[in-house]
């Protein structure tokens, strides 16, 4: 249960800073002008990640790395990567109880996050974020992370969980959502390739963020450009397939996650080649010839193991995701297999698109 202390009850037990000077000319009173940074205050959804000891120090080492390099190459660091702010007994988090632990992180001023409506700017810049971050955690120690989320973006599990699901039926949903399952079990054939190649060695194990949903990047809020990739709860040893697919699951969808109007859902090859350009620019040397030429499988994988989340959280009786409305995760999983199916039509230009990002980002 949520804890009945408030926000304020909660800060205080963190370390923030305020400051008093004297202000003004006044000859009669004493005037103090008391000022604070800005911050941002969670309550980590401890029923997901349940080590938050382990969450605090994957974060902690993470953003203290990204510190260093930026800072070695000129950067702004307050900007360019996220700071914790330490509870007052020197712990990166208040715990109430179990169901109530929180953080502070700093304010990241003059930023903007972008939800549904994106540019090709939008998208150009989110790639060079997400690629300028899987660049600089390149030679973070991946061993050194642990696995927030375990298998969270094993593919075959996830497949394996809708089956446990339909068997279990606890919603009674399972006949209601029988062309749904079809679609997911019939296309489960290529849902290996990314965990497959990872165990066998052909695919490289990188620093990743498992979560790069546009609104994840904050953005300069008058040049657009890229500053920071937040919500680091994530961040384990992965694929940069997964970041670079994730992103388009939104990022190259012409309509939100959950709109029902399949009409409208269809996935822009130019949000594609936009934010191609941008990764790969940042990224381009780095990658091995077989993660270049999974890109564009990437975004349908990813897209196909997030609808597959949904509709197997709906028939587990939407336990994971927060709902708004009464078949929120199933309007969600139809929307990405309609997704699936477009990029599926779409792969051959897609690896085009992927052709030409390598030689844009070359210049
Ligand atoms: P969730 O896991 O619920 O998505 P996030 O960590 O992404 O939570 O935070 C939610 C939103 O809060 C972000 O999309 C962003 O708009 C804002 N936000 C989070 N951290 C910061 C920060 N340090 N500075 C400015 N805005 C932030
Ligand atoms: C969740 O927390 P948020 O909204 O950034 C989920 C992602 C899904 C996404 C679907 C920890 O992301 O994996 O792709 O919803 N995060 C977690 O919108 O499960
Ligand atoms: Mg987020």
């Amino acid at each position: 249960m949520k804890t009945e202390m408030t926000g304020n009850d909660i800060l205080q037990h963190f370390e923030i800073e305020t400051n008093a000077e004297s202000y003004g000319n006044g000859h009669i009173n004493d005037t103090y002008l008391v000022t604070m940074p800005r911050y941002i205050l969670q309550r980590i959804n401890t029923s997901i990640f349940t080590n938050p000891d382990e969450l605090m120090d994957n974060i902690e080492n993470v953003t203290a790395f990204l510190r260093r390099k930026l800072i070695a190459a000129g950067g702004d660091a307050d900007r360019g990567t996220l700071t914790v702010v330490p509870a007052k007994d020197g712990g990166k988090y208040y715990k109430v109880d179990d169901n109530n632990v929180f953080r502070v992180y700093r304010f990241i001023e003059g930023t903007k996050t972008i939800e549904n409506s994106k540019t090709a700017e939008d998208l150009y810049e989110a790639g060079v974020g997400f690629g300028n971050f899987q660049k600089l955690l390149a030679d973070f120690p991946v061993d050194r992370l642990y696995e927030t989320i375990r298998d969270f973006h094993h593919t075959p599990k996830r497949i394996e969980a809708l089956r446990e699901a339909v068997r279990e039926d606890k919603a009674g949903r399972a006949e209601s959502v029988k062309k749904e399952i079809e679609f997911a079990l019939e296309n489960a054939g290529w849902a290996d390739s990314v965990v497959k190649g990872m165990e066998d060695g052909r695919i490289p194990v990188r620093v990743t963020h498992n979560d790069t949903k546009i609104n994840n990047i904050l953005f300069d809020q008058e040049s657009g450009k890229a500053v920071c990739v937040i919500d680091l709860d994530t961040v384990m040893p992965g694929s940069a397939l997964y970041d670079f697919g994730d992103v388009l699951r939104m990022g190259g969808s012409s309509a939100a996650e959950d709109e029902t109007d399949l009409d409208k859902v269809w996935f822009e090859v130019s949000a594609f080649e936009a934010f191609a350009r941008g990764y790969l620019s940042e990224m381009k040397d780095a990658l091995t010839e077989t993660e270049i030429a999974l890109l564009p499988l990437s975004v349908k994988l990813m897209t196909y193991e997030c609808g597959i989340r949904f509709l197997t959280d709906y028939l587990n009786g939407d336990t994971y995701f927060k709902i708004h409305r009464e078949h929120h995760n199933l309007d969600r999983a139809r929307n990405q297999f309609k997704l699936v199916a477009d990029i599926s039509a779409r792969e051959a230009v897609l690896a085009e698109a992927v052709e030409r990002g390598m030689s844009t980002a070359a210049v």
